[in-house]
C-alpha cells in the first residue's frame, strides 16, 4: 500500500469520495429500473406474480473504462458496461432465457450458478451470441460470471453479478428493506493518473489490490452510505464473486438474526454475528437495528477491509 500514491490508498477513512452514480445499463426487460436501485444499493420493494413466468434477459459483453473509485479508473470487460452486471431478479419455478449479445473481439460467455443444465451452454465464440433457457427451480442467491477462458482474468476484469431467485412462498420473516451488495477484487496498481492496469500474476497469486462493495472502492462510504431505517427488519442479498478471496460478511453492532445459505430458506441460521462466504457463493443476511447511528459493514479480515472491502449503513428513525 506505501508504495501507491497515498491519494489512491483505499485504506479506511483516508479518502474523499466522489459519489457514485450508476448509469442504466441499455436493457430490453423491464428490470432495468430495479437495477438502477439495486446499483445505488437499494432494491425496488414487492415483486412479481405469485406464478411461474418466462423471464428473458439480454445482456450485452463490452469493454469500457470505468471508475472504481478514489479517483482510479480500470480497463473493465463488463456486462451492459457496468461492474457488477445488473442485478438478474426471478421467482422461484420462472422459466429463464438468457442472451449475451458479444460486441468484442474476444470470446465471452455467462455461467449463472442458478442454472441447472450442461455448462456447454454457457460459453460462446468470439463475437458469437450465447443463448439458453432454464427453469429457477432453487431459490436463493446466486453468482454470474463470465465463463470464458481464462475465467480468472474474465472475473478480476470485471464479469460477474447476481442473481435473485425469490423463494415461491417469500421470507418467513416478511417484506424487509433490501440491498444488495456484491464483493469483487481489482488487481493492479495504480500509476500517477489513477489507471489500473490489469495484473494477471497478482491474480494468479489471489493478492488483489483492491477489494470493493458494489465495484468501487467505497462506494458506500461515510458520505454515500446505504440509508436504513431502525425498527425495520433489512434483507441483504450478497454474492462474492472474487475471484480469489473467501468473505467474512460482518455489521459493526450487528448480529444478523437469520442468514440464509445461498440465499435459501431452507438452509437458516440463526443469531450470526459475522458469515464467510466463498468465491462464487451467496447469502441473505437479514437483522435489525434500534439506536440510529452509523454502521460499518466490512469483509471483517483486516486486510480485505484496508484493501476497500468496506462500506456505512446509516440507520434513522
Ligand atoms: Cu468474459
Amino acid at each position: 500500500m506505501a508504495s501507491y500514491p497515498r491519494k489512491f490508498s483505499a485504506s479506511a477513512g483516508s479518502i474523499s469520495l466522489a459519489k457514485e452514480r450508476f448509469r442504466p445499463a441499455r436493457r430490453r426487460f423491464a428490470v432495468r429500473a430495479a437495477a438502477a436501485l439495486a446499483f445505488a444499493g437499494m432494491l425496488a420493494g414487492p415483486f412479481g406474480a405469485a406464478h411461474a413466468e418466462n423471464r428473458s434477459f439480454t445482456l450485452t459483453a463490452a469493454r469500457k473504462r470505468i471508475s472504481i473509485g478514489a479517483g482510479m479508473t480500470y480497463d473493465a470487460w463488463t456486462y451492459d458496461g457496468v461492474v457488477p452486471g445488473p442485478v438478474l431478479r426471478v421467482r422461484q419455478n420462472d422459466d429463464v432465457t438468457i442472451h449475451l449479445d458479444n460486441r468484442t473481439s474476444e470470446a465471452h460467455g455467462i455461467e449463472i450458478m442458478a442454472a441447472q443444465i450442461s455448462p456447454s451452454h454457457f460459453s460462446g465464440d468470439p463475437t458469437a451470441a450465447v443463448d439458453y433457457s432454464f427453469k429457477a427451480d432453487v431459490p436463493g442467491v446466486f453468482d454470474y460470471h463470465c465463463s470464458a477462458i481464462p475465467v480468472l482474468d474474465h472475473i478480476a476484469s470485471g464479469m460477474y453479478g447476481m442473481m435473485i431467485v425469490e423463494p415461491t412462498k417469500g421470507w418467513a420473516d416478511g417484506p424487509a428493506q433490501e440491498l444488495t451488495l456484491i464483493q469483487g477484487e481489482f488487481y493492479g496498481r495504480p500509476n500517477d493518473k489513477g489507471f489500473v492496469a490489469a495484473d494477471h500474476e497478482a491474480m494468479l497469486a489471489a493478492n488483489p489490490n483492491f477489494i470493493v462493495f458494489n465495484g468501487a472502492v467505497s462506494r458506500f462510504g461515510a458520505s454515500n452510505p446505504i440509508e436504513i431505517k431502525t425498527g425495520k427488519l433489512v434483507r441483504v442479498f450478497f454474492v462474492n464473486a472474487g475471484p480469489n478471496l473467501i468473505s467474512t460478511f460482518h455489521i459493526s453492532g450487528v448480529i444478523f438474526s437469520t442468514v440464509y445459505q445461498s440465499g435459501n430458506p431452507a438452509d437458516a441460521l440463526h443469531d450470526i454475528p459475522s458469515f464467510t462466504v466463498a468465491p462464487g457463493q451467496g447469502a441473505v443476511f437479514e437483522f435489525t437495528v434500534n439506536e440510529p447511528g452509523d454502521y460499518r459493514f466490512s469483509d471483517s479480515a483486516g486486510a480485505h477491509s484496508y484493501k476497500g472491502a468496506l462500506g456505512t449503513i446509516r440507520a434513522s428513525q
